[in-house]
């Protein structure tokens, strides 16, 4: 989970089905970018083809190359260190490393959060610290100031107001918080605090054309107006994902608990949702 919908880099309902789009619609203009080449957007690189679940891990995201230059991706691992990676020959060779990054890496996203039309590399680690590197030559462009946030347990990128420009979207410190990360402030945490979200979908997931801001805790908030629509009793799951199951043109929150097991709940009427026929 983890890749783009709104933007990339942002965290949506329809990265995999976007990924898919992209395979079924360009899978031969692919093929030229090499034989370790899955897949691929405009401008966005390509996964390698690696084998079980690699593709759908969080912290592994293509970076963009120029045409005709081999494919790379990058890596955030648990030692708390990013890496960037570029396809050599059947394999892929390091070409880059970052410095100890304060904490295992839990979140990568590429994205265009400063609106300069280049994207850059959203690294979050579960001690708190967020970091900015450049997709070419990696330089470090920013990082937020330490002990800002005691811990942070999940982030995404996507643009929740009226600027531009994707705003990163963290559960960090207990609270959930939207940061604007071209001019590096908080435009708004949340009263409520304990917040513990594995991962936050930004989706309109009641069907009234504003998005919400869910919180895989069990946590609903307008992403705008910033307000609790609905807690939930219960947890979502650990992942979350959205689609419109039963053709009423709202999108069912689907969670996935412990790797596998899912759930489906209609957030518009607040509730677990009936499969049964
Ligand atoms: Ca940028
Ligand atoms: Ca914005
Ligand atoms: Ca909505
Ligand atoms: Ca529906």
């Amino acid at each position: 989970m983890g890749k783009p919908r709104l933007g990339w880099g942002a965290r949506g309902v329809g990265r995999r089905s976007t990924w898919r789009v992209a395979v079924a619609t360009a899978g031969l203009v692919l093929l030229a970018w090499g034989p370790t080449a899955r897949a691929a957007e405009p401008g966005r690189g390509a996964l390698p083809q690696g084998l079980g679940a690699f593709a759908e891990y969080d912290c592994v995201q293509p970076l963009p190359t120029a045409p005709g230059h081999p494919a790379r991706f990058t890596m955030g691992d648990s030692n708390g260190l990013l890496h960037v990676y570029e396809a050599r020959g059947t394999g892929y060779a390091e070409i880059w490393a970052s410095r100890y990054l304060e904490g295992a890496v839990l979140a990568l996203h590429v994205a265009d959060v400063n609106d300069d039309g280049v994207q850059e590399i959203v690294v979050a680690t579960d001690r708190g610290r967020v970091h900015l590197f450049a997709v070419e030559g990696f330089a470090s462009l920013w990082s937020n100031v330490p002990g800002e946030y005691a811990g942070l347990s999940a982030a995404t990128v996507a643009n929740v107001d009226d600027d531009p420009q994707p705003e990163l979207i963290l559960c960090a410190g207990g609270r959930l918080v939207i940061f604007d990360a071209k001019d590096q402030f908080e435009e708004w945490r949340s009263e409520q605090t304990g917040l513990a979200a594995s991962d936050i979908l930004v989706a309109d997931v009641d069907g009234d054309d504003q998005q919400e801001l869910v919180l895989s805790d069990g946590y609903v908030f307008d992403a705008r107006l910033h307000s609790l629509e609905w807690q939930s009793p219960e947890g979502f799951g650990d992942r979350l994902g959205a689609l419109d199951l039963d053709g009423d043109n709202i999108l069912e929150l689907i969670g996935e608990f412990n790797g596998r097991y899912l759930k489906v709940f209609d957030v518009d009427l607040r509730r677990a949702k009936s499969l049964k026929p």
